[in-house]
């Protein structure tokens, strides 16, 4: 027996990553051992409703029978060939994504970082190959309150002194502008056009505390950059794969049912689309970055990639995830469910002192607690609920965000929601 299936206590297995690991995180104290659906299980067999989905990867629940099964054959068939050779997985994965989300060519990742590296890449080559920007001169237009990943150079325009600070020397080329902010997109566009390769943007700001932009905003931010010829880049990491109620987030209000027939009237199309975390439902690093030929075409062999990007495995589960989220409705589901959800929560709204606004799209939503940023507020809150049976994480110290599997039923929603509810009027009481 492998010494780490040894059965120990919560307390025990918090103290060795106390002990052994880097303290680069600070989890809510349950140790989690088994997943299924919308529900986990700490080591001592309590039940929780999983409402942080690690981060929206989980958009197709734990363990999808489906994902598990397309991971165990393709495991014990062929893991990983490089890209130094051809593998059997990888075109066919290529052909459907692409055809999918509406695109000529896929480069494939893994981390959602990666993708996000490989975005800024290939935007800065377009900026010098084809828009004809002077050598070393490309910016990129990003938006404050931004969460694009951890790299040295995403931390670099990043405005989280958490993510950022002591990390320099930064990347330079990057002008950032308010978020939902046309004029000063406008102002930016006209101040340093000439210069500018791309814009990069989230759909809705998830770490930012799930900000959701005008109704008109992407589509306007997307019309000023092709006025100025400059490439209009979503980050649909957290938003896209049904999170918010639609395919993507740049679907908008779209009515499609989620099957996304990208109807001209609500999608805003992007020139450069990036994805990652739900693509694989959870069940293994893949993140990819979409674009057409004249844009992708610009990266040549030997200009960029990465050894595990575009693996047998990770090919084989994104098309299953992709299948699974097409044939299960998910994203219909979300966006009925987030409606419920923000309709409840409303209500709990006008019922206690302690909170101040619900928000959010599909099931990508949060509660904003009245309470000070610095205050334990919130965190006490999550503990209280993880007592309860529904585990959900506090951002920026004041904001609980509330993003459940996309497979989840009306029944366990309402279910959800009571725990939610009882622990809000319970603390209130205390
Ligand atoms: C952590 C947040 C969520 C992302 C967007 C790229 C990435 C992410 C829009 C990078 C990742 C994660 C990472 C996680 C916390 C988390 C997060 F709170 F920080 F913002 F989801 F809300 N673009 N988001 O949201 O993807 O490299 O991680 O695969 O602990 O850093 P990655």
């Amino acid at each position: 027996m492998l010494s780490t299936t040894k059965t120990r206590s919560s307390a025990e297995l918090m103290h060795l990553e106390d002990q052994y690991g880097a303290h680069n995180y600070h989890p809510l104290p349950v140790v989690l051992s088994r997943g299924d659906g919308v529900y986990v299980w700490d080591v001592e067999g309590r039940r929780y409703y999983d409402f942080l989905s690690a981060y929206s990867a989980l958009n197709q629940g734990h363990c999808h029978p489906r994902l598990v099964e397309a991971l165990v054959e393709q495991a014990s068939r062929l893991a990983l060939t490089s890209r130094a050779f051809y593998n059997d997985q990888l075109g066919p994965y290529e052909q459907y994504i692409t055809e999918y989300f509406g695109f000529q060519r896929i480069l494939p990742m893994n981390s959602g970082a990666e993708a996000v590296e490989t975005a800024i890449k290939i935007c800065r080559k377009w900026g010098y190959e084809s828009k004809g920007i002077p050598e070393g001169e490309a910016k990129i237009i990003v938006c404050g309150k931004n969460f694009h990943g951890r790299t040295t150079t995403i931390i670099s325009f990043s405005s989280d002194p958490d993510a950022k600070a002591s990390f320099g020397p930064y990347t330079p080329g990057f002008v950032s502008i308010a978020y939902d902010d046309l004029s000063a997109l406008q102002a930016a566009l006209e101040t340093h056009g000439q210069h500018v390769a791309g814009f990069l943007v989230e759909p809705i700001q998830g770490e930012a505390g799930v900000v959701v932009p005008d109704d008109s905003f992407l589509a306007a931010a997307a019309a000023l950059c092709r006025k100025h010829n400059v490439l209009f880049m979503a980050d649909e990491i957290q938003t896209g794969i049904g999170r918010t109620g639609s395919l993507l987030g740049v679907c908008g209000n779209c009515t499609c049912g989620g099957h996304c027939e990208r109807q001209p009237e609500t999608y805003t199309r992007p020139d450069i689309l990036i994805l990652g975390k739900a693509l694989s439902g959870g069940m293994y690093p893949v993140s990819a970055v979409l674009a057409d030929d004249p844009i992708m075409g610009l990266i040549k062999p030997g200009q960029h990639g990465s050894t595990f990007g575009g693996n047998p495995i990770g090919s084989h589960v994104a098309v299953a995830a992709l299948e699974v989220l097409r044939d299960e409705k998910l994203p219909q589901n979300a966006r009925r469910l987030g409606r419920m959800f923000r309709e409840r929560m409303r209500k709990l709204v006008e019922k206690t002192e302690l909170l101040s606004l619900v928000r959010g799209k599909g099931l990508l939503n949060a509660l904003v607690i009245n309470d000070s940023p610095e205050s334990s507020t919130a965190w006490d809150i999550c503990v209280k609920m993880a007592e309860n049976g529904l585990l959900a994480k506090p951002t920026h110290g004041n904001i609980i965000r509330f993003a459940p599997p996309l497979v989840m039923t009306e029944e366990q929603l309402m279910e959800c929601c009571e725990i939610i509810e009882k622990t809000f009027l319970e603390f209130d009481k205390a």
